[in-house]
């Protein structure tokens, strides 16, 4: 044995590496995935191009340090994985694994100001939507890099999702750009000021009551 490991890591040996595209994840953990490509786009004008050249996640409002954020500095987070499914209020859902950051640790990092309530995540298509502070504390949501062990494409969010677990889709912000910290109660987003349930959860009433 000695020898054959001599013999295998022994110069000249050695070839170049030349890595294969990545192959999308069909199934974890005995549960079948969604395939990235069979569920719809529904966005309000469009998939929007974010490019990383410019990019920058700021973390603005109720915080004592507000941030902009890199691509490179936010992968630097730890990573996290779990599948959880997406059910739009049209009638279709998409089981992904989600592979991501925790949100709570990018508010922790911009240290939130004692009268902030409400998370607001805005889009470069002007979309925006809410989640109370309170839920993105208690749960270790994702703000989601990879989905099925591919990076975004564009139309699905690329750079990054909110994994707004047990929330509609209307809450899974795609292309996120900025996540301000508001004491406003009465925000409503871009489907919320339009009827929506403010509250997003999927157990309740998709209309606001
Ligand atoms: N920026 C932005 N994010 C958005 C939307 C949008 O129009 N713009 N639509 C929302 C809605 S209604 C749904 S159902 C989900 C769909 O996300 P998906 O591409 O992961 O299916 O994106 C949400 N995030
Ligand atoms: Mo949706």
């Amino acid at each position: 044995m000695g020898l054959g490991l001599a013999a295998c890591a022994g110069v000249g040996f050695e070839k170049p590496v030349t890595p294969l595209p990545p192959v999308e994840i069909r199934q974890y953990a005995g549960q079948n995935l969604s395939l990235v490509k069979d569920f719809p786009e529904n966005s309000i004008v469009g998939p929007q191009t974010v490019s990383l050249d410019t990019y920058q996640l700021k973390i603005s409002g109720l915080v004592e340090h507000p941030l902009a954020l890199t691509y490179a500095q936010l992968l630097a987070e730890h990573h996290y994985s779990k599948v959880v499914t997406l059910h739009c209020v049209e009638e279709w859902d998409a089981t992904i694994l989600w592979e991501g950051i925790l949100l709570k640790d990018l508010l922790e990092k911009a240290k939130i100001k004692r009268d902030a309530v409400v998370v607001i995540f805005h889009a470069p298509d002007g979309y925006t939507s809410s989640l109370p502070l309170e839920y993105v504390r208690a749960n270790k949501l994702l703000l989601a890099y990879k989905l099925n062990g591919l990076t975004f494409p564009p139309e699905r969010g690329f750079p990054f999702q909110v994994v707004a677990e047990s929330k509609w889709g209307y809450k899974w912000v795609r292309w996120v750009t900025e996540i301000e910290l508001s004491a406003d109660n009465h925000y409503r987003g871009y489907w919320e000021s339009r009827g929506f349930n403010n509250n997003g959860d999927q157990a309740g009433p998709i209309f606001e009551p």
